[in-house]
């Protein structure tokens, strides 16, 4: 992989773009930090912004979302020894604070091209309202990102290379592993309205399964409110 780094970026999404498979484009701030559903990504200096850019093996954009995830909870576990959750589809947790965000975006335009963005709050200020920490709180030290970066993209590296060779299913099960809210009563808010019951499953294709009054609901975009 090539690591392309900047000073200031509008989205390190944005930017790989019109980079080649195989970059890695990481940015010191972001003015116009994307988070899903047009939302923003708060992305104050300090923290590790960066996108992947890939050659998909596969359509399912899910699959690669959930392989980043387990690539920083991995990074983080070995680099600070910090447990840390995954909440579907993609944030990494500590103690219920949000402590990493994924958005991955297809471009398919001359090739099929995936971008995985991955934003970490490393030493960066948080705006106060969000349910949010950084490592620098929770380690009560500097981080250097360089360093992170570098772990997440082994472990990262590390996945793709079992998700070509193995499938999904391993991923997933690790995944799951991982999962603070599997098999737990849930609240999702969809765009349309809000769904409670318990999840029972998380599928091949990353769809979040709830069972409510008995019936199997299957969610394929949303949030998970509380659990
Ligand atoms: C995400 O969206 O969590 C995806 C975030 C991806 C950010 C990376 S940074 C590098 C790359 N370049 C980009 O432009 N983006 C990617 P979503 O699940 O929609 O969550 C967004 C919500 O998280 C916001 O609406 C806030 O509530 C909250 N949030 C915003 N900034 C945050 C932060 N720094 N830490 C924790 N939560 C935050």
């Amino acid at each position: 992989m090539r690591i392309f780094f900047f000073k200031k970026l509008n989205s390190t999404n944005i930017k790989a773009k019109s980079y080649p498979s195989n970059s890695v484009i990481v940015a010191d701030e972001q003015t116009l930090g994307k988070g899903r559903f047009r939302r923003k990504w708060s992305s104050a200096k300090g923290g590790l912004y960066f996108s992947i850019v890939l050659e998909p093996k596969s359509s399912l954009m899910q699959h690669y979302t959930f392989i980043a995830s387990l690539a920083v909870l991995k990074a983080i576990k070995n680099q600070f020894n910090i447990k840390t959750g995954i909440k579907w589809p993609n944030d990494i947790l500590y103690n219920k604070k949000k402590l990493c965000g994924i958005l991955s975006e297809g471009i398919f335009s001359e090739h099929k091209k995936l971008i995985v963005g991955i934003g970490v709050n490393t030493n960066n200020k948080i705006p106060k309202n969000l349910k949010a920490v950084s490592l620098k709180t929770i380690t009560n030290k500097t981080i250097t990102n360089k360093k992170l970066l570098r772990k997440i993209l082994f472990y990262f590296q590390k996945y793709i290379i079992k998700y070509n060779e193995n499938g999904f299913k391993p991923i997933l099960n690790e995944w799951k592993k991982h999962c603070v809210h599997l098999n737990k009563e849930i609240k999702v808010k969809t765009i349309k309205k809000i769904i409670k019951g318990k999840n029972i499953d998380v599928d091949k294709e990353g769809i979040l399964i709830l069972k409510k009054n008995g019936k199997i609901v299957k969610i394929v975009e949303a949030d998970i409110a509380s659990s």
